[in-house]
């Protein structure tokens, strides 16, 4: 890598990138760069989880006297916090909270919409285990000027203008589309800025690796169940494929971006609609495997063109590379014609 690249920091990159759309305003630059302040924060506490047992925070005080909150309810005041007087957005929703978020009266009204995930995961924190937070930013479809509403949250997924990841792992990392690719972002510690790392990433066309917690296969439907017995049969290719599966979405999705696979969060008998949520995990992951070449189905149809009815609505997922996503579709499909026959 040149050394002109290494100090591609995170805002430069998504300023040159803006500068080549001379109809942007730059609000959606001054947005992700608000976005990375607030994970640059939520990456410290992070950081700092495996102390606290240590220093005795696991009470309801910490040493300040103040209330020790759970991360994720730590990640999701940040992002609010960070988010809501910028005068970008219209309204806000978080996989934390049963209602949309307004923008408190005495800020500016903007034209986004932002949806997250403020850490996702956050059940593997206590083991030391990678965790993120998943972003997705619309534009808003209910007149300016007004506050936003329900409708501006239940837009499909390929209206979405940006969505992103932060995995808190070996080390931060913010991987994010504007619709124009695919760019990965290293947070340096010392530095504490966002140096580009990954540039216009693209997922191979065909992988190795499966994602699934396999725990559930019992409860899987046939076409699922063939196609993964497929996959760890020897008529298969050269070798079988390796299953990982970590437990934690942005860790499993991101390692399979970097090295090609599958990661599935299927339907089952019972959960007819999946565990993973539309808005805050499923959409943005899709624009962004999409962006990198990949495929993001619900088994049966694109993610992207869900027309969501609800706010928290679940949906299966299989999501990654091309050749892996169109031939579980293909099993999924012949198993369901059979049923039929
Ligand atoms: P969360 O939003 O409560 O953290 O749950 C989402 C997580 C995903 O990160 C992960 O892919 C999935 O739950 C794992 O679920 P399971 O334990 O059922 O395999
Ligand atoms: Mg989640």
């Amino acid at each position: 890598m040149t050394k002109k690249r290494r100090f591609m920091t995170l805002n430069r990159h998504i300023q040159e990138g803006e500068r080549m759309h001379p109809e942007a305003t730059g609000e959606l630059s001054e947005l992700l760069h608000q976005l990375g302040l607030a994970a640059k924060a939520i990456s410290m506490e992070v950081n700092k989880a495996g102390l606290v047992d240590i220093l005795g925070f696991t009470g309801d005080e910490n040493v300040h006297g103040e209330q020790v909150k759970k991360l994720d309810m730590f990640a999701h005041d940040i992002l609010i916090r960070a988010m809501d007087h910028g005068g970008h957005f219209c309204v806000m929703a978080s996989e934390e909270e049963e209602n949309i978020i307004h923008i408190p009266k005495k800020h500016r009204i903007g034209k986004y919409v932002l949806l997250f995930d403020p850490l996702d995961g956050s059940s593997n924190i206590d083991a030391n285990v990678s965790i993120g937070t998943i972003f997705s930013i619309y534009k808003r479809v209910t007149p300016h000027g007004d506050p936003g509403t329900l409708e501006d949250c239940l837009q499909a997924g390929n209206q979405q203008v940006a969505a992103g990841y932060i995995i808190y792992g070996s080390s931060t990392m913010m991987v994010y589309t504007a619709g124009h690719g695919v760019h990965g972002f290293t947070l340096d510690p010392q530095f504490g800025e966002f140096l580009l790392s990954h540039e216009d990433i693209r997922t191979p066309d065909k992988g190795r690796i499966y994602s699934i917690n396999e725990g559930n296969y019992l409860h899987w439907r046939q076409g699922l169940k063939n196609y993964i017995k497929y996959l760890q049969s020897d008529e298969f290719a050269t070798k079988p494929y390796k299953a990982r599966y970590i437990g934690s979405m942005v860790a499993d999705v991101h390692r399979n971006l970097l090295y090609g696979g599958l990661f599935i969060y299927p339907a089952d008998k019972r959960n007819p609609q999946g565990k993973l949520r539309l808005q805050y995990e499923c959409n943005p992951m899709a624009f962004i495997v999409e962006q990198a070449g990949g495929l993001a189905s619900t088994g049966f149809g694109r993610i992207l063109d869900i027309k969501p009815e609800e706010l928290h609505q679940k949906s299966p997922i299989y999501l990654g590379s091309k050749e892996d996503v169109l031939l579980v579709e293909k099993f999924l499909k012949e198993a369901e014609d059979d049923k039929h026959d």
